[in-house]
């Protein structure tokens, strides 16, 4: 035993005369750091690999005749090791003075450590000519190239390649022609760059700078907060002058450690948008609901709107629902919160319809998004989150990532997954259509959409007849098994092969591929959840995991990837008609009392109306009333033209937004809110994380913080609220939320908590399930499931199936991203995605304009050559109002989750 620990050993060695020790594996300049003993150096960085190109970080060691870099070389035992030598120095301070001469003038470089190393070792003007001036290359709407300033360090290639594994960046050319390059050459803005930024973040000179006006200002404060746009929950850091966001940095979050993308990195601007709504806006009497808003300008409000001010505004709000409170009784009121918004604000606002409205018809995206993986998980394991945190990708041997597209919506989560492949992963990629992450996997399994069950139905067919199930872990930790493997014994693969389009062979080779990992992962998306089988999708998901026992440890289990910022949190806290905080049903006495008491009122046993349930009884006459909180379902909802004219039906509809959308064109009242970096709160990630969002900026004119808007509706509805902030607000959660009981807001202040945590103290629990599930018997319920066709399928009127999602610039209905001005750049104009052999059969040419139809709308938009689709499916991302995807899609209802198929319809193509 000891003889094997000796190779790990801690390495005595002496740095500029004081004694350290060195981990194995360390560098001289990795335990300098830590001793906070200063060398200088420029191409090394946290995280990236070691290329002791710049040779900044030279130190001498005893005996030896070269000056060695710091950042490639480990000590030895006995080592004697100078950094302060004058020799060293000498030569330190020579490489930053050379580097020094060869840097443009340059405006304020955020991060610049080239300059900051030489202020630190006192590294007077350069002595040195410059070489010839570069042209900067101002070609990507996102990222500025001044190469001018560039020491070849090759951070950034490093971070594009290794980190990120976009491999964008390369280095290229001889001796002193060389130089990074993008692609083949190419100016940044045509190469095939995503624009996430890891490069300009790795840049320690400002040769590579966010495009939008930086240099220009200095930042007088930086503020720690979280990414408000995806379930990834990165955290980063706001730098801010004169509220205003100058720009962004990753920050080092147990989900992203510093990574982001895209949007999380410059996609900001929205907040400072000349659009925001800075006024109460309350409908003028003269202006007809029912009327097509296609042409309307949310930029100039006065054609439907006159300004108000707040008490008025909020008078007017209340009013309206106290009118059909008293006439129609609290069941013809609703709300729509958000999952944009924190957990105070989302627990406040389902707290205001059960106890003001009197209802619990109160939901939000969450219906249109999980809801049916939650059902499915709470039936199967009794929790509906993730049960292994997304990085633990890394410590897969196989990962199946089904329905779901990563780069696009979950990147920085996507970088993990495409770094565990560069170290021997395996990824069995289930989905019909093809995406960025199809040529890193070992599988790409290319289904017919929709069969879902038959495939997995067909998978664990093959793990049982070939006897490749976990026995033990289906005996003690399972229930049901017998009833699900009776049930399986008609799905052998060549029964499943016409029905998913896949070769019996394949299934079984990833069949055996996944069963006979030694830790295998499950992480699925929209794809899987958005049908109307979707429930049954999940339940199929959750038996193939449990019947090879691939749950309970690191790099195992199930992980849905969740979507909005904080629609984990939103749900947690029981935005949902069925359930109180903490997933405590609504018609479970005991639960009803614990919030009876808490919240000292009486409380509705009668479980509430989903998102498409609401529009639909608005559309029936039966919902009066609906308050819509942060969210937009005139774009959001399926069947938008029926969704809309839900809307307009409305008595009464209060619209809380920072934007005039789509859906406040309806509004009889329109209260401007507080964009993310506007307030504070906590939001819980998809890896049940719960961090902090900090304010950074005060609202624009009048706008104010949503938890101060809910709460003086509450008041006019007789409610006595006085939280004056956050903190309280989420005490109070604690106590009706056993989940969370035991994290503190102190805590909060330093670090993020995985929830559960369910005492002071606890470390909290990124990995659950190890050996027992949260059901009444503490054992996982298999839950057969039979295949059930789309609600619609193609025939002769309508021959293609449309696919709907996303694209990696924008963010669902368009409402931030579109007023995002780099992100709109990058991707101005609606589209549908068509195969070329579609597109020629149609005698059709990519930007052509298109008429889509389905059975409930027609839309024209211009269209995409995209092979990613395959032939007789069309693909189109939702967040275009010119050309809104949910014109076309249908709004059937999975009857378990009551979620939308809005991944399926069927719909027809002509010229415009
Ligand atoms: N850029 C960006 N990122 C986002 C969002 C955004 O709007 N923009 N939204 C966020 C939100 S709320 C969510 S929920 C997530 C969603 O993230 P994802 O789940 O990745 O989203 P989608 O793009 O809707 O669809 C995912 C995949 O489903 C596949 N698919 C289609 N039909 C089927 C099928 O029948 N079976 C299977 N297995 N797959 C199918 C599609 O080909 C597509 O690749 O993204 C989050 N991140
Ligand atoms: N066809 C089709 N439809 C879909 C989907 C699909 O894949 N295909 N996906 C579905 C899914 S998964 C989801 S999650 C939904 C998303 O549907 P929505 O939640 O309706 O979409 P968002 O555009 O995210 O809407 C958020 C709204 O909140 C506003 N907002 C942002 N921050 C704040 C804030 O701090 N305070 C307030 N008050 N408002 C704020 C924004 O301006 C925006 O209007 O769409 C669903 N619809
Ligand atoms: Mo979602």
């Amino acid at each position: 035993m000891s003889t094997q620990n000796n190779t790990h050993h801690p390495i005595s060695f002496t740095l500029n005369g004081q004694k350290l020790q060195a981990e194995h594996g360390e560098t001289i300049l990795q335990v300098a750091k830590r001793s906070d003993i200063t060398i200088p150096h420029l191409c090394y960085k946290d995280g990236l690999a070691t290329d002791g190109n710049c040779r900044a970080c030279v130190v001498e060691i005893d005996h030896e005749r070269v000056l060695a870099p710091s950042c490639c070389r480990q000590p030895t035992e006995g080592m004697e090791v100078k950094s302060d030598s004058e020799r060293a120095q000498k030569s330190q301070k020579m490489v930053l003075e050379l580097l020094l001469s060869d840097m443009p003038e340059t405006k304020y470089t955020p991060n610049n450590e080239l300059t900051d190393w030489a202020e630190k070792m006192q590294v007077q003007t350069p002595r040195f000519d410059a070489r010839k001036a570069v042209q900067q290359d101002l070609s990507h709407p996102a990222i500025a190239v001044n190469l001018d300033a560039c020491i070849q360090c090759t951070r950034c290639l490093r971070a594009c390649r290794d980190e990120q594994v976009n491999d964008v960046i390369g280095y290229a050319m001889r001796g002193a022609e060389s130089k990074i390059v993008f692609d083949i050459d190419d100016p940044m803005g045509d190469s095939s760059c995503v624009g996430c930024g890891e490069c300009v973040q790795a840049c320690p000179t400002g040769a590579l700078m966010p495009a939008n006006n930086v240099g220009l200002e200095v930042p007088d404060k930086q503020v720690k907060s979280v990414c408000p746009y995806c379930g990834v929950g990165c955290q980063l850091t706001y730098n801010v002058k004169d509220n205003k966001i100058l720009f962004v940095d990753g920050r080092d979050g147990p989900a992203n450690q510093s990574r982001l993308c895209v949007k999380g990195r410059f996609g900001f601007d929205y907040v400072h948008n000349s659009e925001r709504l800075t006024k109460p806006l309350i409908r003028r009497s003269d202006v007809p609901k029912n009327v097509d808003y296609i042409d309307f300008d949310p930029a100039n409000p006065g054609t439907i709107f006159r300004e108000a001010s707040w008490d008025e505004a909020l008078d007017f709000a209340a009013d309206g629902l106290k009118k059909i409170l008293k006439e129609n009784g609290g069941e013809a009121l609703a709300g729509l919160g958000s999952a944009k918004g924190s957990n105070e604000e989302a627990y406040l606002f389902q707290k205001l319809i059960r106890t003001g409205f009197k209802t619990n018809n109160v939901d939000h995206c969450t219906r249109l998004c999980h809801a049916s993986s939650v059902i499915a998980l709470l039936e199967g394991v009794g929790s509906g989150a993730v049960s292994n945190p997304m990085g633990d990708v890394s410590n897969a041997d196989v990962i199946i990532i089904t329905g779901a597209n990563p780069t696009v919506n979950h990147p920085v989560g996507a970088s993990w997954m495409k770094n565990a492949i560069k170290n021997g992963t395996k990824l069995i990629l289930l989905d019909p259509r093809r995406s960025e992450l199809t040529r890193h996997a070992t599988h790409h399994v290319a289904f017919k959409p929709a069969s879902d069950v038959a495939l997995l139905n067909a998978m664990m067919h093959v793990i049982i007849k070939e006897d490749l199930t976990d026995k033990a872990f289906i005996e003690s930790r399972t229930e049901n098994y017998e009833e699900l493997a009776a049930h399986l014994e008609s799905y052998s693969p060549e029964a499943m092969e016409p029905v998913c389009g896949i070769k019996a062979d394949k299934i079984r080779e990833i069949a055996r591929l996944y069963a006979t990992a030694d830790n295998a992962m499950i992480l699925w998306g929209m794809g899987v959840s958005q049908h109307i089988h979707g429930t049954d999708n999940v339940r199929c998901l959750i038996s193939l995991c449990m019947i090879t026992g691939q749950i309970g440890r690191e790099g195992t289990g199930l992980h849905p990837l969740r979507g909005q910022n904080n629609v984990q949190g939103a749900s947690d806290v029981g935005l949902i008609p069925m359930v109180f905080p903490d997933y405590q049903p609504v018609t479970n006495e005991q639960a009803r009392h614990r919030f009876e008491t808490l919240w000292g009122t009486e409380l509705s046993d009668k479980v509430g109306l989903t998102t498409v349930e609401i529009v639909n009884e608005a559309y029936n006459g039966n919902v009066k009333g609906l308050y819509v909180e942060g969210e937009n379902p005139a774009m959001s909802d399926p069947d938008s033209n029926h969704a809309r004219a839900g809307l307009a039906k409305l008595d009464h509809l209060i619209v809380q937004d920072i934007f005039l959308t789509e859906t406040a064109y309806y509004a009889d009242v329109v209260l401007p809110a507080s964009a993310f970096p506007e307030k504070t709160g906590t939001f819980v990630n998809s890896d049940r994380s719960v961090q902090l969002g900090r304010q950074a900026l005060d609202p624009p004119g009048e706008a104010k913080q949503d938890l101060w808007i809910i709460q003086e509706i509450a008041k006019r509805l007789g409610l006595d609220w006085q939280y004056d902030s956050a903190e309280p607000v989420f005490n109070e959660m604690r106590q009706g939320m056993d989940s969370i009981a035991g994290i503190t807001w102190d805590r909060l202040q330093n670090e993020s908590v995985t929830y559960p945590c369910k005492e002071e103290g606890d470390a909290g629990s990124p990995i659950i399930f190890t050996d027992s599930f949260p059901t009444q018997s503490g054992k996982a319920l298999l839950v057969p499931a039979a295949i059930v066709a789309p609600d619609e399928t193609p025939d002769q009127e309508y021959p293609f199936v449309l696919i709907t999602g996303r694209q990696l610039e924008h963010w669902h209905t368009g409402s931030m991203t579109r007023r995002a001005s780099t992100l709109d750049a990058l991707e101005p104009e609606a589209y549908v995605a068509v195969n070329q052999r579609d597109l020629l059969s149609l005698g059709l040419e990519a930007g052509d304009t298109l008429k889509l139809q389905s059975r409930r709308g027609e839309i024209t938009v211009k269209t995409r050559i995209d092979d990613l689709t395959p032939a007789g499916t069309v693909y189109m991302p939702f967040c275009y109002f010119e050309g809104a995807a949910n014109q076309l899609t249908n709004a059937a209802l999975d009857p378990d989750a009551k979620i939308a198929e809005v991944k399926y319809c069927a719909v027809r193509i002509s010229a415009a």
